[in-house]
């Protein structure tokens, strides 16, 4: 079978290329027994390739810029689990994902814990265009593969009482280094209300460019904001607890005055260290302007009526 869809960050070769043939390389190259698996398992499943990747793109999401080539996007990288530089690609290696559950828990029907892979069936995968905006300024466009958050709040069937959804990344110091750094308040947190959660843009990730989300990016599992600043798509989730108390955040505990709760993308507000105005797009290194809500205004300004004497943009 041949890949058919055209995708702009695509190797050409791989589009002429039968899947069969693919596959084999994936797995020669990547020393990856669970493609191997997956592949011998997808016609009993009745599935044309090696598990849900690619999924169908949901052209609802479109982009200004190009697709961001994961040269750039994969070497450099905020995961300060794994260290502060950007350069975290090697030292995320020790990221070990499998297997790998998710725990939901706090103000639901019943908590529950879910493997990865069991949760990808239940939600399904979609693949979107988003762009991502760092608070420091520099900024991508990715094709993300995913699901609704709103799809896994639908599962939690959260109880009146709940207010805002709390995630948060492993704690394991012997897996990852940069957590024997004493002065950050580990594990990583972060934190939305239940509207933010259950709006559309907000994405549980799994995958990026047609593939499993290699770990330097958040392997296995992750939030996509793009409205918000990055610091606020949290990576390699273990746990989604729905509580009545706004969560605190690992940059709030860490600095409240510079980052907050809220952190939507405005070029109008900067930073007390350096101008929000612009940013540098990873790649091309070209400056363009930055867009009120990163670009999405349209889905996500009216989560914020009423909000106004909030710190909205920090
Ligand atoms: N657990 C965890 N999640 C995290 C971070 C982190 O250090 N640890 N960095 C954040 C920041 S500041 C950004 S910009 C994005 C970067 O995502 P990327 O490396 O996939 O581009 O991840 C966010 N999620
Ligand atoms: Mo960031």
């Amino acid at each position: 079978m041949l890949i058919k869809r055209s995708r702009g960050w695509d190797i050409p070769e791989r589009l002429a290329t039968p899947e069969s043939v693919f596959l084999d390389r994936r797995a020669l190259l990547g020393g990856a027994a669970g493609l191997v698996a997956g592949s011998l398992l997808a016609p009993r499943l009745g599935l044309a390739a090696a598990g849900p990747y690619p999924a169908p793109r949901n052209e609802a999401y479109t982009l200004d810029r190009a697709v961001t080539p994961e040269r750039y996007s994969g070497d450099y990288n905020n995961f300060y689990e794994f260290g502060t530089a950007k350069t975290v690609l090697p030292a995320a290696n020790a990221l070990k994902t499998d297997p790998w559950t998710v725990k939901i828990d706090g103000l639901v029907e019943k908590p529950f814990e879910i493997g990865v892979d069991e949760l990808i069936r239940k939600a399904g995968l979609e693949e979107r265009l988003y762009r991502h905006r760092c608070v420091e300024a520099w900024s991508m466009a990715v094709p993300w593969t995913g699901f609704p958050l709103a799809k896994l709040v639908a599962m939690a069937k959260p109880a009146s009482g709940a207010k805002y959804v709390q995630f948060q990344t492993f704690l394991d110091k012997a897996m990852a280094p940069g957590q024997r750094a004493f002065f950050y308040p580990w594990p990583y947190i972060e934190g939305l209300t239940l509207a933010e959660a259950t709006n559309d843009l907000a994405f549980m990730v799994t995958g990026v460019y047609g593939k499993p989300l290699p770990n330097q990016f958040g392997a296995p599992i992750r939030l996509a904001l793009p409205w918000k600043y990055g610091f606020k798509s949290i990576k390699s989730i273990v746990k989604v607890s729905f509580t009545a108390e706004r969560p605190k955040t690992f940059w709030e505990g860490l600095q409240a005055s510079e980052y907050g709760f809220w952190a939507n993308v405005n070029p109008a507000v900067p930073h007390p260290r350096w101008s929000q105005a612009s940013e540098r797009v990873l790649g091309t290194n070209e400056r363009v302007p930055t867009l009120i809500y990163n670009g999405y205004g349209e889905q996500v300004a009216g989560l914020y009526k009423g909000l106004e004497k909030e710190r909205l943009f920090v």
